[in-house]
């Protein structure tokens, strides 16, 4: 409880003009991917990749939080930190995992790093809790001690579920090299007991074209279908988090791809991990940010100066459209931050921009929807995080049938635009836009399209706006949420 307080205490310390106010961030420090999501005895729990020390990615531990609502936060003490054998690699440790109860206990399944003479070595381990809240390593770890035959030494994130009575797992592979030219793999497995595993064959393959190691795999049942999930390195188009839909022969391990799709087509969306909330619904949250193989990633942001670095996307619940496209959208517990709420109808907008908000908490949800057929003007621009010439800029182009996410006068930093094609539907348009200290987030006729993106913009920079280059356009109805911190400290 006392490590509890002291970090919880840490976290306060630290805010200063990055500081996410409702996505979450770690206390101190250094965070990656999104561990062991899971509901477990009445508390939404979420683990991440962790290093204590630095702001640094190094010695990976997992950090701990948990939740009454997936929104709203509290810090734990770290549940797993390197300390055996088969986990210590210095620049290794516990890698990204998962979680599934099973008889009312909590099992971890991570990935154990560790150097034998010089050679890397990644094996598939347990840890286990009756309570959520102190974790032990089994000490017959690991329980998948090498990746398939002909495989290389990159073999890490188990995703464990269970189906038909099954337990099952999808670990990232991958053949020849994961940083030059090998071909990714996701490995299927299979166990009765969680404790001994089966390889059954290969979920998903490369062959040249989906990168070179698929980090973060993941697989769930949606309407029917088998959804699987990956971030790809190297992937040719740069893909951050790549989506699948197909069917699943489990026996065989056969998977039948049937649609294929970018997840997010921001900048920041890595290592999406998926898990049912209580009510039954699919979720997802993933790493808001990415690697540096990743060609416009620049050392991960400037947060460091403020003692912490990396944040996580909010929870966003995940459904099929009716062609199969994979959907993301907030979930409704986002709602429970909404302090005011200020909306209009058909306003009339022209090259004057109308000022939308003032808000120094800098913590905003933006609904707009748009019939088009009261617009005369090709564009529409939605500018946030806005102080006279800096700003993040949502444009539309209603001809093109694209929106850009354009942060070139955002920060003093990166930079960067991004474009997004979208359909209208009936003539209607809807985005809902989220916008924290350091991030901004597009959503796209209710999730079709997800756009994410970083930016580090001045304390100044409070203001949203919205205006045409040219001729009138008439906005069917504008929404502007003012939102709380997720934190109680
Ligand atoms: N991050 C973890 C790995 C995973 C990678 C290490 C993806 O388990 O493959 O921090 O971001």
């Amino acid at each position: 409880m006392e490590q509890a307080l002291e970090r919880a205490l840490k976290r306060s310390e630290t805010e200063g003009k990055w500081r996410q106010r409702y996505h979450f961030t770690p206390p101190v420090s250094w965070m990656n991917d999104p561990n062991g999501l899971v509901y477990y005895k009445g508390l939404y729990h979420l683990f991440y990749q962790y290093n204590p020390k630095s702001c640094k990615w190094d010695s990976m531990h997992w950090g701990h939080a948990v939740s009454e609502d997936m929104i709203h936060w509290k810090d734990m003490p770290v549940a797993l930190k390197p300390d055996q054998e088969y986990d210590c690699h210095p620049e290794g440790g516990c890698f990204s995992g998962s979680a599934v109860e099973k008889d009312g206990v909590l099992f971890l399944f991570y990935t154990a790093t560790t150097q034998i003479d010089g050679v890397v070595h990644q094996t598939q381990c347990i840890a286990t809790s009756k309570d959520g809240m102190t974790f032990e390593k089994y000490p017959n770890n690991p329980v998948i001690k090498e990746p398939p035959q002909g495989f290389s030494n990159d073999f890490r994130d188990p995703k464990v579920f269970k189906h038909n009575g099954k337990w099952y797992m999808v670990v990232g592979g991958c053949i020849g090299s994961a940083t030059f030219d090998g071909d990714g793999r996701i490995c299927l497995y299979e166990s009765d007991d969680l404790y001994n595993w089966k390889y059954k064959g290969n979920v998903l393959e490369s062959n040249g074209k989906l990168g070179t190691m698929m980090e973060c795999p993941d697989m769930f049942e949606l309407n029917g279908k088998w959804v699987v999930t990956c971030s790809p390195m190297n992937h040719p188009d740069y893909n951050k988090s790549l989506y699948c839909v197909g069917t699943m022969d489990f026996e065989n391990c056969i998977y039948t791809i049937e649609k294929m799709g970018n997840m997010d087509v921001g900048f920041d969306y890595y290592a999406p991990q998926s898990f049912t909330d209580k009510e039954g619904n699919r979720v997802l949250i993933a790493w808001q940010n990415g690697w540096l193989w990743m060609p416009w990633c620049i050392d991960w942001g400037p947060t460091s100066l403020e003692n912490w670095r990396g944040c996580l996307s909010v929870p966003r619940k995940v459904q099929l459209d009716s062609e199969n496209n994979l959907c993301m959208y907030p979930v409704k517990e986002v709602e429970s931050l909404i302090s005011q709420i200020v909306t209009y109808t058909d306003m009339e907008i022209g090259e004057k921009a109308i000022k939308l908000y003032d808000d120094p908490n800098r913590s905003n949800r933006i609904i707009l929807k748009l019939d088009i057929t009261k617009i005369e003007s090709r564009n529409l621009e939605i500018c946030v995080l806005g102080k006279e010439s800096s700003y993040t800029a949502i444009q539309i182009d209603f001809l093109s049938k694209i929106i850009t996410l354009d942060k070139s006068y955002g920060d003093h930093y990166e930079g960067g635009r991004m474009n997004c094609p979208f359909e209208l539907h009936d003539n209607y348009l809807e985005l809902c836009i989220l916008v924290d200290h350091s991030s901004v987030e597009v959503y796209v006729n209710h999730g079709e399209k997800c756009i994410t993106t970083n930016v580090y913009p001045e304390e100044n920079q409070t203001e949203c706006w919205i205006r045409t280059p040219y001729k009138k356009a008439v906005v069917d109805y504008v929404q502007i949420d003012f939102l709380t911190s997720s934190w109680e400290v």
